[in-house]
């Protein structure tokens, strides 16, 4: 007997699990390959609804090498989405509601597996959105931000062995540009990503300022490397969820989060799914 091959056997070629989840998806959805895919991040969760028809919806934990979601305000759901591009044409969305963090302790591969899978689907764009926490005051709650670069501060990589992948455009400046002729007032800012899952302190996120981060989250930096070794381009949003420890007078609570998170959810929907249109 033969078991499937599993993310946590070192001898298993993480991209091999990433094949097989994308055959499973390929053959629940019956979409053969899909275009495009987005990864919802705290706040985003109602973006899906607004870019088309859902063709399936799959519980992501039965996909092969998935983790059940553990933080609320993620959707434990796979969709693949029928998208009408404002040219007329039809592209396939795969909208993965949910992300495993670092910080949830399953290892970096699993981590970026869903970009691993997303890219076995046949996705040459990634859409990662997050929420965060922002370093400067004239960015509300409730803010998103086209993420320029990032830093990545959790010491860790989801490349394995001796795989340079070249840095230099992780997020493709094309479609930051495409997300201004729908939003010209979209800023732009560095995301420093720190493992979690305790909110910084103030002497860290004064740090990370020093550093030339303009945001502090715990998700899409190695999320980001991952797409680029696949290949991908990547387009990366925040939202504003909180101001950074330190910038805000009152101290950080999740529930805060998904408030400004809730209170953004039209207007960061609508924007998401007019970028997509355009993708
Ligand atoms: I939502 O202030 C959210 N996620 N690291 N810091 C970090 N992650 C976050 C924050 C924040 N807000």
């Amino acid at each position: 007997m033969t078991t499937a091959p599993s993310l946590d056997d070192p001898m298993t070629d993480p991209f091999d699990v990433a094949h097989e989840a994308a055959e499973f998806i390929a053959a629940k959805t019956g979409v053969p390959g899909h275009d495009v895919a987005l990864v919802l991040g705290s706040g985003w969760g109602g973006a899906a609804e607004l870019l088309g028809d859902v063709v399936a919806e799959i519980p992501t934990a039965e996909i092969p090498g998935f983790t059940k979601p553990t933080v609320s305000g993620h959707l434990p759901v796979t969709r693949s989405i029928r998208v009408e591009r404002a040219d007329g044409s039809t592209r396939y969305a795969l909208v993965l509601g949910s992300r495993t963090h670092l910080y949830e302790g399953h290892g970096l591969r699993r981590v970026v597996h869903g970009v691993r899978t997303a890219a076995a689907t046949g996705v040459t764009t990634i859409v990662l959105t997050n929420g965060c926490g922002g370093l400067h005051m004239a960015w509300r709650p409730g803010q998103p931000v086209l993420i320029r670069d990032h830093l990545n501060l959790t010491g860790q990589s989801p490349l394995e062995g001796a795989t340079f992948v070249d840095m230099t455009d992780v997020y493709t400046p094309r479609l930051r540009d495409l997300a201004r002729t729908i939003d010209a007032d979209l800023p732009e800012g560095v995301y420093a990503q720190f493992r979690g899952p305790q909110y910084e302190t103030p002497a860290e996120v004064r740090m990370a300022g020093v550093l030339g981060a303009d945001l502090v989250g715990m998700s899409t930096g190695l999320e980001a490397v991952a797409a680029r070794q696949c290949g991908l381009d990547v387009l990366g949003i925040s939202l504003v969820t909180n101001l950074a420890a330190g910038i805000s007078p009152t101290p950080l609570s999740h529930g805060e989060v998904l408030e400004a998170g809730a209170a953004a959810g039209p207007r960061i929907s609508d924007l998401l799914a007019r970028i997509v249109k355009q993708l």
